[in-house]
């Protein structure tokens, strides 16, 4: 990476967001009275990679959507240097910690109110959650006829420990209106274009998702800041919905009376057809109905996929298992190409919208080449689809049992 010394130009980083600075790195900052007035710490950058794990696979940089391989998920809560991101525009530059505002606007608050962030920690109580977050088109590689969008494979999923208040806590402060029927986030980030009058992203949730204990504004992630890349300084957090809700460098909710008309809310994105279609086909726009409870899934996060292993051998398989606002109840592993099935130990999850920790110790009955086939079922008794689940023409939803090869040699 060729990069030249960087000073922002709105002087941002003054003495005071040291301490912001030391939480983001988990260490202080050597010769800290030394650094220029005004310089940006390379940390800082919007180049997330400096913070992520060397073999996370960088899908695009502009904007930054990156994913895990599976088996770097491998973690009970996922550490940020393994988390996938994915950008719709550009990571804002100038971040004003000390400045940042919440406003909850909107036709449906009796009126608009805006808090600090010191305001939003000290007013109402704090609460920690491992919560799920799932890109819609985790899996998009997986689709025939292949779909236009990042070609996702099966990575671009979390489950970190997030800390905030509860919205719902937020908007009883604020005061809603009878009507108010959905909410929707605004971000700081910049189109792709660096035009700032242009939207990137701004979703949301009917209010009954919005007033549920899980859905957090959360200002940090695993203990610490939120780190950049994810949302730094403040973020909403939606477990088990596509995670393009759980809106980044939050500054403002709009409660409306009305679904959220922001921008990838309206036309296909973040939709599937209300009728299942034939792969390849597209309907008009008025046959699509909004993504809402991701589908039940898992992963098998270890072995690494390629594994060899003697004959005789124990493998202590495990994995992670999810269903968007429903729970895991079973967890099987298939090594005949699902024509029979074991059944995994399954732990339960955390609270509420966490994955959930499965664990197999397997022996494979002779020398050759297998697939291991992981399988979840959700506590509606809904299943992973072995192979290709319902095909749309934006490609999201992609459950398909995750499936890794091992040669016992
Ligand atoms: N402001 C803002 N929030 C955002 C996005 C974005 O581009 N801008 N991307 C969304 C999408 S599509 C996803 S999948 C998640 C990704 O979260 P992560 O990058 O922290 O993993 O953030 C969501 N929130
Ligand atoms: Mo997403």
């Amino acid at each position: 990476m060729n990069r030249s010394p960087h000073f922002d130009r709105r002087g941002f980083l003054k003495k005071s967001t040291l301490a912001t600075l030391t939480g983001l790195l988990g260490t202080r900052i050597a010769f800290a009275d030394r650094m220029p007035a005004g310089y940006l710490p390379l940390v800082l950058e919007p180049n997330p990679m400096l913070n992520k794990h060397k073999d996370m696979t960088v899908l695009n940089d502009k904007p930054w959507n990156v994913e895990a391989p599976a088996h770097l998920l491998d973690d009970p809560v996922t550490p940020a240097d393994k988390m996938f991101i994915r950008n719709n525009g550009l990571i804002p530059e100038s971040i004003d910690v000390a400045n940042w505002k919440l406003t909850i606007n909107g036709e449906s608050v009796k009126a608009p109110k805006t808090y600090s962030l010191s305001e939003l920690k000290k007013k109402f109580k704090t609460h920690t959650y491992q919560l799920v977050l799932e890109c819609a088109g985790n899996g998009r590689s997986g689709y025939a006829p292949q779909t236009a969008g990042n070609q996702w494979t099966d990575g671009a999923v979390s489950c970190a420990e997030w800390t905030g208040v509860r919205l719902k806590d937020i908007l009883a402060d604020v005061g809603l209106k009878d009507d108010a029927v959905y909410i929707g986030y605004y971000g700081k980030d910049l189109h792709v274009s660096q035009d700032p009058t242009k939207p990137v992203i701004s979703r949301g949730v009917p209010i009954k998702k919005a007033l549920e204990d899980e859905t957090l504004v959360a200002w940090a992630m695993n203990g610490q800041d939120i780190p950049l890349a994810h949302g730094h300084p403040l973020r909403l957090v939606v477990g088990g919905w596509p995670a393009s809700t759980s809106g980044k460098w939050l500054h403002t909710i709009a409660v409306r009376n009305k679904v959220h008309d922001g921008a990838k809310m309206t036309g296909k994105s973040y939709k599937v057809p209300i009728n299942p279609v034939p792969p390849g086909v597209d309907p008009p726009e008025d046959q699509f109905k909004i993504i809402e409870s991701m589908p039940v899934k898992s992963l098998i996060t270890f072995p690494k996929t390629g594994a060899t292993v003697n004959l005789g051998q124990v493998i202590p398989l495990r994995g992670h298992a999810w269903a968007g606002d429903r729970a895991v109840k079973a967890m099987q592993v298939s090594y005949d190409f699902g024509a029979t099935w074991q059944t995994c130990k399954l732990q339960p999850p955390k609270n509420r919208l966490a994955w959930q920790h499965w664990t197999l110790d397997l022996k494979l009955p002779q020398k050759g080449y297998y697939e291991l086939w992981a399988r979840a079922v959700d506590d509606a008794g809904v299943s992973q689809p072995m192979v290709m689940p319902q095909w749309n023409p934006e490609g999201y939803c992609n459950n398909a049992c995750h499936r890794i090869a091992v040669k016992v040699a």
